[in-house]
């Protein structure tokens, strides 16, 4: 337990009331979890600003941040060319976790279409053909497995390239795609792409901070368009595209009278194949026999947001309340693949005698046990963890306490189902969304994603952030830890129209939808790129992406693949703003460049605010400045939050 100061407030921790009750008796039991270890590690704040550099053995170098230009390296490196080189490492290492993930998901689909992965198959084959159409792949009377190999050897493309354009670039509007070539940045493929953008912010070479940015662009469009990309879309296929369903959240989704297994990480495989050996009649006897009620399979973080929408699965909590909920003591297994894994969260399962177990030979930790899950036999792995949290579940010792907050809301939107929801099945189309932006009932697009972070009051920003947005009539597409956190609130349940402004609740009626549209996991944020790039191709919106009334917002991120998301979103011509923290110096001419210059060159650009409010005034401001471009512009004023919403928020929640 942290000891040196007093705990920080609970109240200032966190609005989830799950996470509250847990730190509580966290604190009660005497044991430490991240927050307390958050408010007690104070940020140095040369890092901070990312202002220092140990990219060689003549330093590690610090710049003097309240006056950055005082001082260089011992090599001569200028801040800009420090901060510019810590900002590609961070978008090489957030890409490069999203295409690892997305080559391991086409390495999985390629043996199911081989017939060595024998439990899996298939699901959508719609799909397939429209990915592979697109792809220029052709299919008229051809066998679904030729099909699926040439396609899968098309998509390999988008890894291991080494020279030329990655497939995807022919989804890309004509005019980005122009931008894109004429700054030379289209990605030739992630491998080449992180692998240069390492090489280029190693000692001596690459000293040019605007020369530098259009490599940190080229492979975070690797990231985006590409491994991020190929991952959504193949998970599709193997394992059905999401559509609406009705999903509880919370932590009042474990029962204590049932085995209840947490599924934390990325990669839909070790869902999937939990979902398989769960269904298992020999398993489910197994825990009656064991005096359960049943097996109950609960997601957290981005796995639980596949497994919520594909499957309807319940949901625990997002990235910070992954520690507390095993303080529940009502967790019988927790089960890990890669990303997003708090190494600590073995301690905290110890003190509560929960199995603490990971999966994947990438991601182990220290003294946890470790049952690798071979894709090819996946139930050797799955049943030998639901039969240690059956054992478990017969044996637990200490006392359970499970909040008692959760929450429905409607989740699984896709760009297909967009596609279908406003335009029906025989005349799917983004037009009536055109539409309705140009005639004003939508005033923009916002997308609000990403982590949560114990230096930030957990779920705040993403939920007064969001609750603002539609307040003006901005239709708001989520993704990752975020869309937890707005469930959680009660903003995708079908009381949350009555929030949004009266155009936009006027649609969201007509259509059946709510304002707030989960789309998935943080890989998943390609299908908002794939929604933009549709809302382009179907006109009366501007010519590229960049025309788009649409923002972007990370207001409580934390990790590095964060930036790399942000990053292709700017390069693809979106306004992208981060709360809590920025990577950056302030008032160097690298944050002029980011925050400023790459308007001008036809990209989006990056922006910052630490005030949920202020960040909901930023997007506003610009999606109103898209819409001036567009000539469809009508005056209106910001409407903000009173207390009368609350109370109807309240009441829907
Ligand atoms: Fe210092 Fe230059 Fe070495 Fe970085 S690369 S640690 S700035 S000498
Ligand atoms: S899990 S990357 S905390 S969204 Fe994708 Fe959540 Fe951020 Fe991890």
């Amino acid at each position: 337990m942290a000891k040196t100061q007093e705990l920080i407030k609970v109240e200032d921790i966190t609005t989830c009331d799950s996470t509250a009750e847990m730190i509580i008796k966290a604190r009660k039991d005497g044991v430490e979890l991240f927050f307390d270890r958050a408010s007690e590690m104070k940020a140095c704040p040369i890092g901070a600003q990312s202002a220092c550099c140990k990219h060689c053995a003549m330093g590690p170098c610090r710049m003097n941040v309240s006056s950055p230009y005082d001082r260089i390296g011992v090599c001569g490196a200028t801040v800009d060319t420090i901060v510019a080189r810590n900002f590609g490492r961070m978008v090489a290492a957030g890409s490069a976790a999203h295409t690892d993930h997305g080559m391991a998901m086409l390495e999985l689909f390629r043996d199911v279409v081989n017939g060595k992965v024998q439990d899996m198959k298939i699901q959508d084959p719609l799909k397939l053909y429209e990915v592979a159409k697109s792809l220029d792949v052709p299919v008229e009377g051809r066998e679904l497995k030729e099909i699926a190999l040439d396609l899968y050897h098309e998509l390999e493309r988008t890894y291991t390239q080494v020279e030329g354009e990655i497939p995807m670039v022919k989804r890309v509007p004509a005019k980005t795609l122009e931008t894109w070539r004429k700054e030379g940045i289209v990605p030739r493929g992630a491998m080449r792409e992180i692998m240069e953008m390492m090489h280029r912010t190693a000692i001596g070479v690459d000293q040019d901070y605007e020369n530098l940015t259009k490599q940190i662009s080229r492979t975070a469009l690797a990231d985006g368009w590409g491994g991020s990309m190929v991952s959504t879309d193949i998970s599709d296929i193997l394992f059905g595209t999401p559509s609406p369903v009705e999903v509880e959240v919370d932590m009042g989704v474990l029962k204590e009278d049932k085995v209840n297994i947490i599924i934390h990480g990325h990669e839909p495989i070790l869902l999937e194949a939990m979902m398989i050996s769960a269904a298992d009649p020999e398993m489910k006897k197994m825990a009656e026999e064991a005096g359960a009620k049943g097996i109950n399979l609960i997601g957290m973080c981005c796995s639980g947001l596949e497994g919520l929408s594909r499957h309807g699965l319940p949901h625990a909590g997002n990235f910070s309340s992954t520690e507390p909920v095993l303080v529940t003591g009502a967790v019988d297994a927790m089960c890990v693949d890669i990303q997003c894994i708090k190494q600590d969260m073995k301690r905290v399962a110890d003190c509560y005698d929960t199995p603490f177990i990971t999966t994947n030979y990438r991601a182990k930790i220290e003294g946890a046990l470790h049952i690798q899950l071979d894709e090819h036999e996946p139930r050797k792995c799955t049943d030998e963890i639901i039969i240690k949290a059956i054992s478990r579940f017969k044996t637990r010792k200490g006392p359970i306490q499970i909040p008692r907050h959760s929450a429905r809301g409607i989740h699984g939107f896709s760009y297909e189902y967009i596609n279908y929801m406003l335009g029906g099945s025989f005349r799917g189309s983004y037009k009536p969304l055109n539409e309705n932006i140009i005639n004003g009932r939508i005033r923009g697009v916002a997308g609000v994603v990403g982590c949560t972070n114990p230096r930030s009051k957990q779920d705040w920003s993403h939920v007064e952030l969001v609750k603002e947005l539609i307040k003006n009539d901005v239709l708001v597409l989520q993704t990752g830890c975020s869309q937890i956190a707005l469930a959680k609130a009660g903003l995708t349940g079908p009381g949350a129209a009555a929030l949004a402004g009266p155009g936009l609740s006027e649609v969201c009626e007509t259509v059946g939808m709510p304002p707030v549209l989960g789309l998935g996991s943080c890989v998943d944020n390609s299908r908002i790129l794939i929604a933009a790039s549709e809302m382009v191709r179907t006109g009366g919106l501007g010519d590229c992406l960049a025309d788009l009334p649409a923002a972007g917002c990370a207001p409580e991120w934390m990790s590095e693949k964060a930036i790399a998301i942000g990053q292709y979103f700017v390069a693809s011509g979106v306004y992208v703003i981060f709360g809590h923290t920025f990577p950056m110096t302030s008032g160097t001419k690298f944050e002029k460049h980011l925050f400023e210059e790459l308007e001008g060159k036809g990209f989006g650009k990056w922006g910052f605010a630490s005030d949920p409010r202020e960040m909901a005034r930023l997007m506003i401001e610009h999606i109103d400045k898209k819409r001036r471009a567009l000539g469809i512009d009508k005056a209106r004023e910001r409407v903000l939050m009173d207390m009368a919403d609350r109370r109807v928020l309240d009441a829907t929640a």
